[in-house]
């Protein structure tokens, strides 16, 4: 944990968050600023700033919640997207996944792209 990281507030629950998914090892909330609806955040609970400062098994567990969540709220077209670096528009450093939904063409909803 870093104390000023607003994410590891989060996670201790000084921050409040729409928690979708909890275990030792992952958090997924709601995106705070949604690109579409059920935007969602997928995070280790180790602090790190980037990719390569989390270990293994919490990256698969992250991509194993992702994949359960998208299935559970029954979101079909999505985007997976993790930023690295300020240059890659990281704005938070604390590692995390996006979950992006993707509304049906016909709906004639889509997200922004590229993010920011
Ligand atoms: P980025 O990949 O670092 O650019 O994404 C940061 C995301 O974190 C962005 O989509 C914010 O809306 C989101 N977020 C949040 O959900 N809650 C917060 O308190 C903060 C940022 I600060």
């Amino acid at each position: 944990m870093a104390a000023a990281c607003i994410f590891c507030k989060i996670i201790k629950g000084e921050i409040p968050s729409m928690k979708l998914f909890e275990s030792d090892k992952t958090l997924a909330f709601l995106d705070i600023n949604p690109l579409s609806y059920g935007h969602s955040l997928i995070i280790p609970k180790h602090h790190g700033a980037k990719l390569t400062d989390i270990p293994d098994d919490s990256l698969l567990e992250i991509l194993q919640v992702t994949k359960k969540l998208a299935a559970a709220s029954g979101v079909e077209n999505y985007n997976i997207l993790q930023n690295n670096g300020r240059a890659a528009h990281q704005e938070v450093d604390h590692v995390h996944f996006h979950m992006i939904p993707k509304p049906n063409q016909e709906e004639g909803l889509g997200i922004s792209w590229p993010m920011k």
